[in-house]
């Protein structure tokens, strides 16, 4: 079992793609087709060819499910549920699946409803498209790997290996909740207000937006008190301007969305912090605010 299967083929996806397909058979499959031939740019510059198998709904006939190592659902949170009902009916039950969205929207939908083993990923790494026929690798980053209630051990520390050995350096975790919380936390500290004021990430750190965040913040911390989810080691405070900092020249993927006109994904990062706030009593008025704003500029085209 060698082949991996990548749905969603925008730039994360491809990333995935076209370093699994240094060592291993690799389908991408997308709503449109794509060019054979895809090219990678790596941080230091360097740029590698690579020939994939591109696949849409209509062809997906052609996929061969008898040597699937896994699935990598590389959606947006918005269109995850709908991609995997398109690719589902093909697939063995006890295929793999990981999971690669943003948010804590579909993760536990998603897992509690499928029959096969399910994992969730989240990365620090950073990637961004050009056209149709390449991604650019702008960050190395971290990848952890591992089922919501640390289920599949051996099947999350297989694919962690995998990653890792095609240059995608990721961890079989137990704590995958944990970490996907916290990585929503970052997303909600920035992705709204970036998106909503137009602002590479650095900017948020000027006098006019520094309380924004803090506010943020401020919500943020006590919903994830009042669901127990462990701080990280210096605080949330702390862990999101590093990120901030870290990433201050990025144009982070809700603005990248807002501007192209595209559905941004404030359901999957903002709701789940909204919903639990509500189940633990808690007034989030930062966080309803910059929900309901980009709920009324959603394109139509909202899945
Ligand atoms: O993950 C990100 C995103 O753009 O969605 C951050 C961490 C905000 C970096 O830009």
């Amino acid at each position: 079992m060698t082949q991996h299967l990548i749905v969603g083929p925008g730039a994360m996806g491809r990333l995935l793609a076209l370093h699994l397909a240094e060592r291993h058979p690799v389908t991408l499959l997308g709503r449109r087709s794509l060019p054979r031939c895809q090219t990678l740019t790596t941080p230091e510059g360097e740029c590698r060819h690579r020939s994939l198998e591109c696949l849409t709904p209509d062809s997906l006939e052609r996929l061969d499910t008898s040597r699937l190592a896994a699935v990598h659902l590389v959606t947006k949170a918005y269109a995850a549920d709908a991609a995997l009902a398109t690719v589902a009916p093909r697939l063995p039950s006890d295929t793999p699946l990981v999971l690669w969205q943003n948010g804590f929207d579909s993760q536990p939908r998603l897992t509690r409803h499928r029959q096969g083993p399910t994992l969730c990923a989240t990365t620090t790494e950073g990637a961004y498209s050009y056209g149709d026929e390449g991604v650019v690798h702008a960050g190395h980053g971290q990848t952890w790997i591992g089922h919501l209630d640390g289920r599949h051990p051996e099947l999350a520390a297989g694919l962690a290996a995998t990653l890792t050995a095609t240059g995608i350096p990721a961890l079989a975790v137990d704590d995958i909740r944990v970490r996907l919380w916290h990585k929503l936390a970052v997303n909600a500290a920035i992705n709204p207000l970036v998106a909503r004021f137009r602002l590479r990430n650095g900017q948020l750190r000027e006098p006019r937006f520094r309380p924004m965040v803090d506010a943020i913040i401020e919500e943020v911390a006590s919903i994830m008190a009042a669901e127990a989810i462990p701080p990280p080691p210096h605080g949330f405070s702390t862990m999101i301007w590093e990120v901030i900092a870290a990433t201050a020249e990025n144009r982070a993927s809700m603005l990248q969305d807002t501007l192209a006109g595209r559905p941004t994904e404030h359901d999957a990062i903002l709701l789940p912090l909204l919903r639990a706030a509500r189940e633990n009593g808690l007034e989030t008025p930062q966080l309803s605010a910059l929900h309901r704003r980009l709920d009324t500029r959603q394109p139509s085209g909202k899945a």
